[in-house]
């Protein structure tokens, strides 16, 4: 009923095992082990030889006179929207996860570096195999839209709700220091790190704490944990997603740095959805094992009541709400993708061009940062013609450039040549995820800009490849001629200092560097300078963009 196939869509190629499939490097495992198998047996060592520590919550006093209390609406609002948008996030980042299923802590993501992996499949080394080959599937259950290679409308939501996300977390902080609400999360002494201890050993042992009254007061581990989720998590969550972006990476080299690398912003991304996850696992857990009809009540009234069991209601139903939101969320991307296609352009799009697609990129990598693997992506030309051309090394090849110019022209590779010559070593962003570092040669676009004199009214330009689509029809996709200017910009026929393999795009491909790689065509054929994107193709900007809703603008 929520899925439907057309014909191309059913003949790319999914291996029919679909299980999920988690692999974990050992490292991996014992460094997580060590961290909560070595907490809960250094609480039980503690308890064994030295008893139960004395009970921190037993004096916290139910209400003083600087404690908060109760919970005012906007606070229960905020923490319901909060769960609302945390589960688009998380769904739909799964999405996102899988379309590259793999973990690095290295920039060029060499097949075998990976930490952990979601997909049976080892890369072979024997032959050809894309990142679009490696592509996942996710249970719909699970991932938002789930299923197949839907990265596009995945995207979609996840960028859709992040600014929604954000704002709700910035009012909610603004609100907690404009009243006295900051008190529950906000540690004042150093106290609490011991009590915290304290109250795990604890939990760790099986022997309730003593229960403060949440009305006024959390106990120590709770208000740390609380403390760390809306200070620590969300902002790590945020920063580590920017850190992905092509337009602020390849103008702020220093940005991912914080991190590591590209890769291990990623990794963070991920490890930090992880632990939202074992937040709310425990947080639904204890919420329900402390009085849940309470809890119930004072998040979502805000009445210290116990047997009322109003707040449960309304609870059940806004979970209830949301279940229901995720079907109609699947519906529509199954459905209606070319309007959220132009909700994410219309919010988020609009958002790129004024703020991250002004950035400019900036040369910073060196030779022996060029990463020792490169994931080679999309289908090799099948046609004849560029068959023929790769036969004779594309001596008898002509790129044509065409369009609303005054002198359009047809340049053979000698000719382009003796244009001029520009090398960068730069970062390529796929959206699926990877990255790689690599030597780009070729002519800067602004000297073709300047030889074929676009008509004023250009604002776009469409490159054409000789290879095809995921769904068939030929590859294209559109640049704004700003972008086409930029420094790095350049039509390559050199990679790493030597003439461009076939695979990845002979005679000539694209590099635009502050955007994701499925803009930068491979195997290109002709430019054509036009008014606008809409008159090409389905009218959307691109191969991708016509036929799985990526976004016009790639600049995250
Ligand atoms: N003609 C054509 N160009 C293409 C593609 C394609 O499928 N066909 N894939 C794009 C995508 S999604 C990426 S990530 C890069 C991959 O470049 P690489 O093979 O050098 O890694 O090429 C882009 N250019
Ligand atoms: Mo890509």
């Amino acid at each position: 009923m929520f899925t439907h196939f057309n014909e191309a869509e059913k003949s790319v190629h999914y291996p029919t095992d679909r299980r999920m499939y988690v692999s974990i490097k050992p490292y991996m495992l014992i460094v997580v082990g060590l961290l909560v198998f070595g907490l809960i047996g250094a609480a039980w060592v503690q308890y064994l030889l030295f008893g139960l520590p004395p009970d921190p919550s037993v004096s916290i006093v139910p209400v003083t006179s600087s404690d908060p209390v109760g919970f005012p609406a906007w606070l229960n609002i905020s923490h319901w929207t909060n769960f609302f948008f945390l589960i688009l996030i998380i769904r739909s980042g799964l999405s996102v996860l899988v379309d590259h299923p793999r973990l690095y802590w290295n920039n060029g993501c060499t097949p075998g570096t990976e930490w952990i992996r979601f997909t049976p499949i080892k890369v072979p080394e024997d032959k050809v195999w894309t990142a679009k080959e490696d592509a996942r599937y996710i249970s719909p259950v699970l991932g938002l839209p789930g299923y197949k290679h839907t990265i596009g409308i995945a995207r979609v939501w996840h960028f859709l709700t992040v600014p929604f996300f954000l704002l709700n977390g910035a009012v909610f902080i603004a609100l907690l220091f404009y009243t006295n609400q900051w008190k529950r999360l906000v540690p004042v002494s150093l106290k609490i790190f011991p009590d915290a201890w304290n109250v795990l050993v604890h939990y760790a042992t099986f022997n309730m704490p003593v229960e403060p009254n949440g009305f006024y007061h959390y106990n120590a581990i709770q208000q740390l944990s609380y403390f760390g989720v809306v200070f620590i998590l969300a902002p790590l969550a945020m920063f580590t997603g920017m850190a992905m972006s092509p337009a602020i990476e390849n103008r702020f080299h220093w940005y991912p740095k914080l991190f590591g690398n590209r890769q291990s912003a990623r990794s963070i991304h991920f490890l930090v959805m992880i632990a939202y996850v074992v937040f709310i696992i425990i947080h639904v857990s204890l919420v329900a094992a402390t009085g849940l009809t309470r809890n119930m009540n004072h998040i979502t009234i805000g009445t210290d009541d116990a047997t009322n069991r109003i707040g449960l209601l309304i609870g059940a139903t806004i979970i209830l709400a949301i279940v229901a939101f995720c079907l109609l969320a699947h519906w529509l991307s199954w459905n209606k993708q070319r309007l959220l296609q132009y909700l994410q352009a219309a919010i988020n799009g609009t958002l790129w061009r004024i703020t991250v697609n002004r950035f400019r990129p900036q040369p910073y990598y060196q030779k022996k940062d060029i990463s020792p693997f490169f994931w080679p992506n999309g289908k090799m030309p099948e046609s004849e013609v560029w068959k023929k051309l790769a036969e004779n090394n594309f001596t008898d090849y002509k790129l044509k450039i065409t369009g609303l110019v005054e002198n359009p022209v047809e340049l053979s590779l000698a000719e382009l040549k003796e244009m001029a010559k520009e090398q960068n070593i730069t970062m390529h962003h796929c959206i699926q995820g990877w990255s790689g570092i690599a030597e780009w040669g070729g002519i800067p676009i602004s000297k073709i800009v300047e030889l074929v004199k676009p008509d004023p009214s250009v604002t776009t330009a469409a490159f054409y490849s000789f290879g095809e689509g995921l769904y068939g029809g030929y590859y294209y996709d559109t640049h704004t001629l700003d972008n086409c200017l930029k420094p790095q910009s350049i039509l390559a026929w050199e990679m790493n200092y030597e003439t461009l393999p076939l695979i990845y795009g002979a005679p000539l491909r694209l590099r635009i560097e502050n955007q994701l790689g499925y803009k930068m065509v491979k195997w290109i054929s002709s430019i054509e300078f036009v008014r606008s994107h809409e008159s090409l193709g389905k009218g959307f900007g691109g191969k991708n963009e016509d036929d799985e809703y990526f976004d016009l603008l790639a600049d995250t």
